[in-house]
């Protein structure tokens, strides 16, 4: 057994994002188990682009990253994307599932957890996703929590995304947050927002006013310690879903749920509601993946060295 090899050595970066790294350029990441289970074709393939078009409109570089055959991949390149998007068969990898994509040669969306540790091995600082992974509501079992906390917990980037669906335990899962010593903040914004559907009443740790605040912030935070960040964005209120109309939807996935555990009750949820919701919801968790997007870029212009 020789000695154990960083994970960046395994990870393949484009051409592209790595000199943007080399310039010290911003570069913002993106996750792709949205691509592979989040949201269907093609809307999916859709959202992907668009995500990067508007890091690029806001003078950062995009960088998908996936499991691509084996090969953990940061900037994928356009036809990558468009096969993961497309296969019916491709995994859903979490931070655990890295080495076994790897030996055995997957096709693999990577979530938030596995994603922010191959930005992190690469030097990325910002990410940006829909929502996070979070602490699952009964029946799902109590220590159903998602890797996407853990790693939040032990791994020094920014995940920018809409808050969490609540689908999840939310005050459970910001508990969790504090826990493991990760800052939650506001963009512009007292309550931790609650994905397409608008209110929320949970408070964030901390309400910042720019891109420019996030980034002294977490400059500061990373400085004072290893964990992630969450700067959560809310949608605006125009695009989102009636609180009421998600919550039955919610109730009447879950009762359909009975049996579906571990990495699928996330994906099955999801699907099932968007399927109750119609095109609405696709709509608006297109705009919030590409609104997040957009935010982590011009984060990412702020951070500096
Ligand atoms: N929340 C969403 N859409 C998603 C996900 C979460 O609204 O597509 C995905 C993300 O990739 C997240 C993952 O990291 O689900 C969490 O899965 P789990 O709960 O199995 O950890
Ligand atoms: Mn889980």
């Amino acid at each position: 057994m020789g000695h154990r090899r960083g994970l960046g050595e395994l990870v393949r970066t484009s051409e592209e994002v790595a000199a943007a790294l080399r310039a010290n350029r911003p570069v913002v990441a993106l996750e792709s188990t949205l691509v592979t289970h989040g949201l269907p074709w093609p809307v999916n393939l859709d959202t992907a682009r668009a995500c990067e078009a508007a890091i690029r409109a806001a003078g950062a570089i995009p960088a998908t990253i996936a499991i691509w055959h084996g090969e953990p991949t940061v900037g994928l390149l356009d036809f990558q994307l468009e096969e993961l998007a497309s296969s019916t068969t491709a995994f859903k990898a979490s931070r655990r599932d890295l080495g076994v994509c790897v030996a055995l040669k997957r096709l693999a969306g990577t979530t938030v957890s596995a994603t922010m540790a191959l930005a992190h091995a690469v030097g990325i600082r910002v990410f940006a996703t829909g929502g996070i992974g979070g602490a699952h509501r009964p029946p799902a079992p109590a220590f159903d929590i998602s890797a996407d906390l853990v790693e939040l917990g032990r791994t020094p980037v920014l995940v920018v995304c809409a808050g969490a669906k609540s689908i999840l335990d939310l005050p459970r899962t910001l508990e969790i947050l504090e826990t493991l010593g990760v800052p939650v903040l506001g963009f512009r914004t007292d309550v931790f927002p609650t994905f397409y559907t608008a209110g929320g009443d949970l408070p964030v740790s901390a309400r910042v006013e720019s891109a420019a605040e996030a980034a002294a912030v977490f400059r500061d935070h990373c400085q004072l310690g290893d964990s992630g960040a969450v700067l959560a964005n809310p949608l605006p209120e125009i695009d989102a879903i009636p609180a009421a109309d998600f919550d039955r939807a919610r109730q009447q996935a879950e009762a359909d749920a009975t049996g579906v555990t571990g990495a699928r009750l996330t994906p099955f949820l999801l699907k099932r509601i968007a399927e109750r919701l119609g095109p609405a919801v696709l709509i608006a968790n297109r705009k919030l993946i590409v609104n997040n997007a957009r935010l982590a870029a011009e984060v990412a212009c702020f951070m500096g060295d």
